[in-house]
């Protein structure tokens, strides 16, 4: 039965049972995506943020085996700062509960808890998608196939130049996932607002966005949607600038070899030792500015 692997917190069951707004949060970017004790910082300054705009946060991760939803601060700081934390997307989900270890729940991974919980809101910093040179290597993030399968909405920042943005916008178009931009008619590129690729669709208000969800869902098609939420001007990195790092970032990875479920966490590492530090003030800004707009959408979406 399901609810042996699960564990809802409390406070979240019971807004979840009362049809009040949750928003989720996923842990890679925790244990993986940024260093320690920034991480730490962040994710309890997300949780914050999501309060203060009207929802309950549900931090997700995998706990000895245990699929759980809501983290208090001692899980947190395990997940931040310790060794042995595995990366978990889908495919890592039986093995992990099997063998009862500690996993930090992706995109794909965080998705598929939620929606066990009956979250469907949910914010992250960016998902993955399709990696530059995917033609040879096939490293296509399964975030992409989960938005294609799970019924969750992911407020994100875009996707960054370490991916081909092109083509994860062409998979998920394959793969019948809205993209819409929150705000703008572009497809925003992360640690910038701009990317030169376009959305299927902008939408300007959560309202908008809270009935598209609703209308997607009523006539049972089922999957995921992708709202692009460009980074706050005044946090935008320099295009050169940032690009230029992450070429040099690209080079170094394919000069160590690095590739599979290590390849996101290392360019993120070096994107942010190459900038000085920048990438991650850039990065910890737009989790907190989609963490809002996501608890927006769950407070509209609720109302519906
Ligand atoms: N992008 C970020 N920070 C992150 C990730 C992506 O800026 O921490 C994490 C997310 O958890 C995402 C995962 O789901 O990396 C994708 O990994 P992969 O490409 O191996 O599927
Ligand atoms: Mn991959």
């Amino acid at each position: 039965m399901l609810s042996s692997y699960l564990k809802v917190k409390p406070e979240i069951e019971e807004a979840l049972k009362k049809g009040k707004p949750v928003v989720a949060l996923e842990s890679t970017i925790i244990s993986h995506g940024m260093p320690y004790p920034e991480n730490i910082k962040m994710a309890k300054e997300v949780e914050r943020i999501v309060r203060e705009n009207g929802a309950v946060p549900a931090t997700i991760a995998i706990l000895n085996g245990v699929l759980t939803v809501g983290l208090n601060e001692e899980e947190l700081e395990l997940l931040g700062n310790s060794e042995g934390v595995l990366k978990a997307s889908r495919r890592d989900l039986p093995f992990i509960v099997a063998k009862e270890l500690n996993g930090a729940t992706t995109v794909a991974a965080t998705m598929i808890i939620a929606a066990m919980a009956g979250i469907k809101v949910f914010a992250t910093g960016g998902t993955g998608g399709v990696h530059r040179h995917a033609q040879e290597t096939f490293d296509i993030s399964a975030d992409l196939q989960e938005l294609a399968n799970t019924n969750v909405a992911v407020v994100c920042a875009g996707a960054k130049s370490i991916l081909d943005i092109g083509l994860t916008l062409e998979y998920l178009e394959t793969q019948g996932v809205p993209v819409v931009g929150f705000g703008t008619d572009e497809f925003p590129a992360f640690y910038t607002r701009k990317s030169g690729f376009k959305v299927d669709y902008r939408v300007d208000s959560e309202v908008e966005l809270a009935k598209a969800l609703k209308a997607k869902w009523d006539m049972g098609l089922k999957g995921g949607l992708v709202v692009g939420n460009p980074i706050p001007y005044e946090y935008e990195m320099n295009y050169d600038d940032i690009n230029n790092a992450i070429t040099e970032a690209l080079v170094e990875a394919d000069k160590k070899g690095i590739k599979g479920k290590e390849a996101t966490p290392f360019l993120l590492s070096k994107v942010k030792e190459i900038t000085k530090g920048k990438s991650l003030e850039s990065n910890i800004q737009l989790v907190y500015n989609n963490a809002k707009l996501a608890a927006k959408l769950a407070l509209e979406l609720s109302r519906l």
